[in-house]
């Protein structure tokens, strides 16, 4: 197995609005580290540290999000900044959504620096400081890198990438950020190997299975056939709006999105393991070349963000179902923010999917 870290990733630290309170995020440099701690203790994995290729990345990127929305997460700290609408160390967050109730037609891009950061962004979770791009797109490229090494050197990476992603992409849609998510890591990776598909009849598959689901990927994917998205998340939890098993792709896409929503009570892993495995059956349904994951632990009991109850040892078989499969696999770090367990979680899931 492959594991890839970038520093740069390390660098984004942000605050977000919970209730009537704006915190440091639950999205931090310390989940990072915690994972690397545990990786570093472990003599069975080496990390393999990479530093941006900003011109690749930038052209992943460029093939997921708009012209646009790149220029916007790219520069609109410095806008706020030289308007003196931020201090130095502090962050971007929206004021005003242009929610469809409203019911204008006003489209475009305001020209309001304070209005344009809620033209695209759907939460107060998701903050952009000075260093939020550097991060956001050393983590795009970790997951690119993640797939290229797939596509071309499988067997040397023995059939398993691990791209340590942060900040985490899987709520962020083409032009529109939220859930912590800057620009979608998975879906450009995923993008990445479908560029390389040697037959188009073979498919890409997405699980997810960040206790939250992952609109941004749904919504990218979601009027192609190829690649397939499956997710298993807390039913009627964040992001709220998106989830429901009706949500089974248009057009092209039709049949080639599941959603497979779980309530909180039922979230231990003898109710989850059943909707794992049905998730498995439907990756094997469809002609799976590559399987892109996108790997959150806020599943874990206690997370402050996620509500299911899975326990340390529940990611071992996670991870060996996962495994199970038999396919070659990118995995994209996502959510998980009980900080102090994530890298023993992370070690189990591994050595689950390496069984
Ligand atoms: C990548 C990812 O996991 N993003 C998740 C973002 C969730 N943000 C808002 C969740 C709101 C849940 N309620 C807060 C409860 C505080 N104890
Ligand atoms: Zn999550």
């Amino acid at each position: 197995m492959k594991i890839l870290h970038n520093p740069t990733t390390l660098q984004h630290r942000t605050r977000e609005l919970v209730g009537a309170r704006l915190i440091d995020a639950y999205e931090s440099p310390e989940r990072l580290t915690s994972i690397l701690t545990a990786l570093h203790a472990n003599p069975c994995y080496e990390i393999t540290e990479v530093a941006t290729d900003l011109d690749a990345a930038t052209a992943a990127a460029a093939k997921v999000h708009t012209a646009e929305y790149l220029a916007h997460v790219g520069t609109i700290f410095e806008s706020w900044l030289a308007e003196g609408m931020v201090e130095p160390d502090g962050c971007v967050l929206p004021e005003c959504f242009p929610v469809i109730r409203l019911g204008g037609n006003k489209t475009r891009q305001p020209r309001d620096l304070a209005a344009r950061v809620g033209y695209y962004a759907f939460d107060m979770s998701t903050g952009i400081s000075r260093e939020t791009y550097a991060s956001a797109i050393a983590s795009a490229d970790l997951a690119r890198r993640g797939a290229e090494l797939l596509a071309t050197q499988n067997d040397e990476v023995g059939g398993l990438v691990f791209s340590l992603c942060r900040p985490p992409g899987h709520h962020c849609q083409t032009n529109l950020m939220g859930g912590y998510c800057y620009l979608n890591n998975t879906a450009i990776a995923v993008r990445t190997l479908l560029d390389s598909l040697p037959n188009p009849d073979e498919q890409v598959s997405i699980l997810d299975l960040d206790f939250h689901h992952g609109n941004g990927t749904q919504s990218i994917f979601y009027s192609q056939r190829n690649p397939c998205y499956v997710s298993i998340h807390g039913e009627d939890e964040y992001p709220y709006f998106t989830g429901s098993p009706e949500e089974t792709g248009e057009g092209e896409g039709e049949g080639y999105n599941l959603n497979l929503p779980l309530p909180i009570e039922m979230g231990d892993f003898d109710n989850y393991r059943p909707r794992l495995h049905e998730a498995v059956a439907k990756i094997r349904s469809v002609r799976t070349r590559w399987l892109v994951v996108s790997l959150g632990f806020d599943t874990f009991v206690g997370d402050p963000v996620g509500k299911f109850q899975l326990e340390r040892e529940n990611y071992e078989e996670m991870g060996a179902i996962v495994g199970g499969m038999g396919l070659p696999t990118l995995v994209v770090l996502e959510g998980g923010y009980v900080v102090e367990e994530l890298g023993n979680n992370c070690l189990a899931f591994l050595r689950g999917l390496e069984k």
